[in-house]
């Protein structure tokens, strides 16, 4: 497969609601698209890299940067055998990068599947046609505020509450809502905001019935979220820790992990998404599809990862209306009796609308 041209697009977009996270809070995202043209068809992509290097070390800037001097390059006017699998060796040499990496690689995958005239979850391997999803709620002004927007996503038809925690707003913040909400499956997340030493508090949570606590400590910290995870009833969900298959193997072999949150955009694209997915399938560890705030188009990719059997948990993967006035695709991300559901169309299925991102684009760079 050839590429002919690339093309990247900056895309400033407001998100109806700041989200703030224990590392900070987020209203305007800087949407990062890339579009790939070979063979009279366009594959899309989105690099889910953030504003801020709060949550990995890649931002927009540094996204941009080495898209545009050499991930690109690489793979613009070559020979590409294999297609989209052809990707991650042809970007290997250069080190990190995953989200930027990614933003390429699904955008072949894209490709790839228009070109066979297939849904990409069919390309991926994905079988099943509907998938179950959740919400991840940020930290709000006071319980009350967070209360009501509980409320309002399971009237919704949200089937599972994601909510960030740091030191200071957990415990009773949590049980709040889960006195609130008796039997609504429930999950923290902190972002990597706390240490070992905060043991004792963390384990206050094992009498709150969550499904698990995502990331409570360090992205590089396997060995005391093992020490961690051995003192808690409540099973440890990894985020920011795995960067590739390597990392979840590591995490297993340790013990460091009872659930893991796969997002392609985290670990360089949906070929090693999959992997972890079958590592972890060997391992009966159930995975999740983690979202990243993407507009609708790097939605469309983690909607189609979502359809492999092993993604058995809901992910936060939400509708279009939960992060923005106007999407950038065609149609927009609806929630139907709490689930997503693919296009049965070829590729991610929705169509982005070039003209509202071309109005909205304040930088494109084309490589050709
Ligand atoms: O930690 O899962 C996270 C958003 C941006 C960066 C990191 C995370 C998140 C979310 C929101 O939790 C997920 C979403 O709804 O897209
Ligand atoms: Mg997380």
């Amino acid at each position: 497969m050839r590429i002919e041209r690339a093309e990247l697009f900056l895309v400033p977009l407001r998100l109806r609601e700041p989200f703030e996270t224990g590392r900070g809070a987020t209203r305007d995202r800087a949407i990062l698209l890339v579009a790939l043209h070979g063979e009279g068809q366009v594959g899309w992509g989105e690099c889910v890299a953030g504003e801020t290097p709060s949550y990995t070390a890649e931002t927009t800037e540094t996204a941009w940067h080495v898209l545009a001097r050499w991930i690109l390059p690489a793979v613009v006017r070559r020979e590409l055998t294999g297609g989209a699998s052809a990707v991650p060796p042809a970007v290997a040499w250069i080190r990190g990068h995953a989200m930027a990496k990614a933003a390429v690689e699904m955008a072949m995958w894209d490709l790839q599947a228009k070109l066979a005239d297939v849904p990409l979850c069919d390309a991926i391997g994905g079988r099943r046609r509907s998938v179950p999803v959740g919400v991840s709620i940020g930290l709000q002004q006071d319980d009350d505020a967070l209360l009501r927007r509980v409320d309002a996503f399971l009237a919704e038809g949200y089937g599972r509450i994601k909510l960030k925690i740091k030191p200071g707003r957990d415990v009773e913040m949590v049980a709040h809502v889960r006195e609130r909400f008796p039997d609504v499956p429930l999950m923290v997340d902190a972002n990597a905001s706390y240490t070992l030493a905060d043991l004792p508090r963390l384990a206050e949570l094992d009498s709150l019935g969550l499904t698990m606590i995502e990331q409570p400590l360090a992205h590089d910290d396997l060995y005391d979220h093992a020490r961690l995870q051995a003192s808690l009833r409540t099973p440890i969900c990894l985020d920011e820790s795995i960067g590739s298959a390597g990392d979840a193997r590591l995490a297993l072999e340790l013990e460091s992990c009872r659930v893991v949150n796969v997002k392609p955009g985290r670990v360089g694209g949906l070929a090693e998404a999959r992997a972890i997915h079958d590592l972890c399938r060997e391992w009966h560890v159930p995975v999740w599809c983690g979202g990243m705030l993407e507009s609708g188009i790097g939605r469309a990719h983690v909607v189609a990862l979502a359809t492999l059997p092993g993604f058995t948990l809901p992910g936060d993967i939400s509708a279009s209306n939960r992060y923005w006035e106007r999407d950038l695709v065609e149609p927009e991300w609806k929630l139907v009796a709490g689930s997503l559901t693919p296009l049965d169309k070829p590729g991610i299925g929705v169509k982005p609308d070039r003209g509202l991102i071309e109005t909205l684009t304040v930088r494109r760079k084309v490589a050709c």
